[in-house]
């Protein structure tokens, strides 16, 4: 693309050309000075621009698109405020260890670092840098192309994360003769090349494997995301070994698999004798593999991409390192010469425990509460799902997300997106935006009320494109319930609580959605039905029983706990 002068281009024009030369479909952001134009001409050449409400929205959908698709999802924010907007998606990716790009406008370099007050100045890539996996800068178009690729190739190779890329106002602008331009771009080779671990390295992990009484595979959403969808069934399947999924893993293999062992979690992390780790780390979802709740004699096997994450938390007798697909298949070749011990007094121990779970749960979900509790609301929401398997299903709150998931199965990876390794609250619509967007299925949030209001605004959003998304709130009036008092006294209302009786249903209607207010299970199964069936933005209000809730959901004991009484 040329500008006015038909041999010239500009940084502007160029780095749309770069984008759309590698591949990026889709920029999800917020436009303004510097990068309005920007947006503008991406729409122009048919990248598709999805324009959000605050940008901690749209890099969260460029972090999860990031995760569906293996490419890194573009995120484009305007200078100092909207990039620091942004920031906090980028950080959580990098955590999460999903692939994005976080493309931010910026103004004048020369002012910048003499503080000399331009509009919305910020040393950016400064900012960025510990938040991202790398941070870079382009000055001059002639730098775009290799800037690009060199953001692409980080963000997807070794371990996924964040990028930061700094696209100045004056680079923006700047010229260069548009055959040198149109010369100087490129797609990066293998950028995320496969990493085939050490034979020595296969062979003891499969010794170990193959001497286990009690073996379990823990399944991570790095395995979900490595795409090694076949290897990870043929291995389970063929080894024999139960797993547990860790909550993005699930659906890798259906959780109704007679091997899933997700409802005896306690028994089997107590339990088992060798423990192997698949795309899954050692972190505080696991308790650090320590403590009351594992076996302190587990051995430990780790399948990882990332050489560092080894020995994290506690010795790991058999690194694997590389990708999960490539180390998976050539465990997978040595099966044979390394036979499993017999699993049946395991596995039976293990039914057991699974069996008397599920009868306890079954009792719960019949609960005929009324006004509902998350059980009953969640077995409505589950008879609806499961004639709706291969949709999306966004969840984030606290007990709305620990029961949901525990209750609601999945049948197909990549199908559940939550919170992830910071339980961050607002991931939800921006999460659920790019799973219609990009993944281009129905999407069912289920959200808590508190943690839906940190993204809520995007309802808007989820309308101007007609996407097909059903969002349910649990309203349980709070953060976590809605009953507590004022321990003042006072007529402020305490901490946790939000608006008793709000009607989120309402917010929806404002744009045009289909909006439900449910307060019995039949209701809700109505209401969703017709959400999912009509493909149209809907709003369930889910009205929940305030006082049922616990405090931090299944992690209340990481709270701090006062030692003074007062
Ligand atoms: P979970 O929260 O599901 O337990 P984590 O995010 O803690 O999962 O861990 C995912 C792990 O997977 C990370 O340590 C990451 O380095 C690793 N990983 C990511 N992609 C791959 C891949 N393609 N092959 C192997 N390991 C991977
Ligand atoms: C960015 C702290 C964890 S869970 C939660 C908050 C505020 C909301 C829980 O209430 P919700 O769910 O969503 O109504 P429920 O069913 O239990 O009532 N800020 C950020 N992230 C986190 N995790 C918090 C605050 C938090
Ligand atoms: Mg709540």
């Amino acid at each position: 693309m040329t500008t006015g002068q038909d041999n010239l281009t500009d940084g502007m024009h160029l780095m749309v050309d770069a984008l759309k030369k590698n591949g990026v479909e889709t920029i999800f952001g917020v436009v303004g000075i510097p990068v309005t134009d920007l947006a503008r001409h991406a729409q122009e050449v048919g990248i598709r621009y999805i324009g959000f409400r605050h940008e901690q929205s749209a890099g969260n959908a460029a972090a999860i698109s990031g995760f569906l698709t293996k490419k890194p999802g573009i995120c484009l924010t305007v200078s100092a405020p909207g990039f620091l907007n942004g920031l906090t998606a980028l950080a959580c990716a990098t955590i999460n260890g999903f692939p994005m790009i976080q493309i931010s406008g910026s103004s004048n370099r020369n002012i910048i670092d003499l503080q000399q007050g331009d509009y919305e100045g910020l040393d950016q890539m400064n900012v960025a840098k510990p938040f991202a996996k790398a941070a870079y800068r382009i000055n001059r178009p002639e730098d775009i192309a290799v800037g690009v690729a060199r953001a692409i190739r980080t963000a997807v190779s070794g371990r996924p994360g964040g990028v930061y890329l700094d696209i100045t106002t004056a680079m923006l602008s700047a010229t260069i003769d548009a055959d040198v331009a149109a010369k100087s771009l490129f797609v990066p080779v293998d950028p995320a090349p496969k990493q085939i671990p050490s034979n020595s390295a296969v062979e003891r992990a499969m010794r170990l494997l193959a001497q286990a009484k009690k073996p379990l595979i823990i399944i991570g959403k790095g395995a979900a995301y490595s795409q090694a969808d076949e290897a990870v069934k043929n291995f389970v399947e063929k080894s024999g070994i139960p797993y547990l999924p860790m909550s993005m893993a699930k659906g890798l293999l259906p959780d109704n698999h007679k091997q899933c062992a997700a409802s005896a979690r306690g028994y089997v992390l107590g339990n088992a004798d060798v423990v192997m780790l698949l795309g899954a780390r050692l972190n505080w979802l696991l308790t650090h593999g320590k403590g009351k709740k594992w076996n302190p004699d587990a051995q430990f096997i780790q399948l990882d991409i990332d050489a560092t994450e080894i020995d994290s938390n506690r010795p790991i007798a058999a690194p694997v390192v590389g990708d999960i697909g490539s180390s998976l298949s050539l465990m997978l070749d040595k099966l044979s010469s390394y036979p499993m011990q017999p699993c049946k007094e395991w596995c039976d121990a293990i039914d057991k425990i699974k069996s008397e779970n599920s009868t306890k749960m079954a009792t719960k979900l019949s609960s005929t509460s009324q006004p509902m509790n998350y059980f009953n609301a969640l077995k409505a929401i589950s008879d609806v799902l499961d004639k709706h398997r291969d949709i999306y299903v966004v969840n984030e709150g606290a007990n709305t997300l620990d029961d949901t998931r525990n209750v609601i199965n999945m049948y197909h990876p990549r199908r559940r997106l939550d919170c992830g390794t910071w339980g961050v609250m607002g991931v939800g619509m921006g999460y659920s935006i790019a799973a219609a967007v990009t993944g281009k299925r129905p999407v069912i949030a289920i959200e808590g009320d508190s943690a839906f209001g940190f993204s809520g605004m995007e309802v808007e959003t989820i309308c101007r494109y007609k996407l097909p998304v059903t969002i349910v709130v649990f309203n349980n009036n709070g953060i976590y319930r809605g009953t507590d008092k004022n321990l003042g006294g006072g007529s402020d209302p305490a901490p946790t609580t939000l608006t008793i009786g709000a009607r989120y249903d309402k917010m929806i209607e404002a744009f045009g959605g289909a909006s439900f207010n449910a307060t019995t299970p039949e209701e809700l199964r109505t209401a969703v039905e017709g959400g999912l069936q009509s493909g149209k933005p809907t709003l369930v209000n889910c009205v929940i029983d305030p006082s049922v809730g616990l405090e931090s959901g299944h992690i209340g004991n990481l709270n701090p706990k006062s030692t003074i009484k007062k």
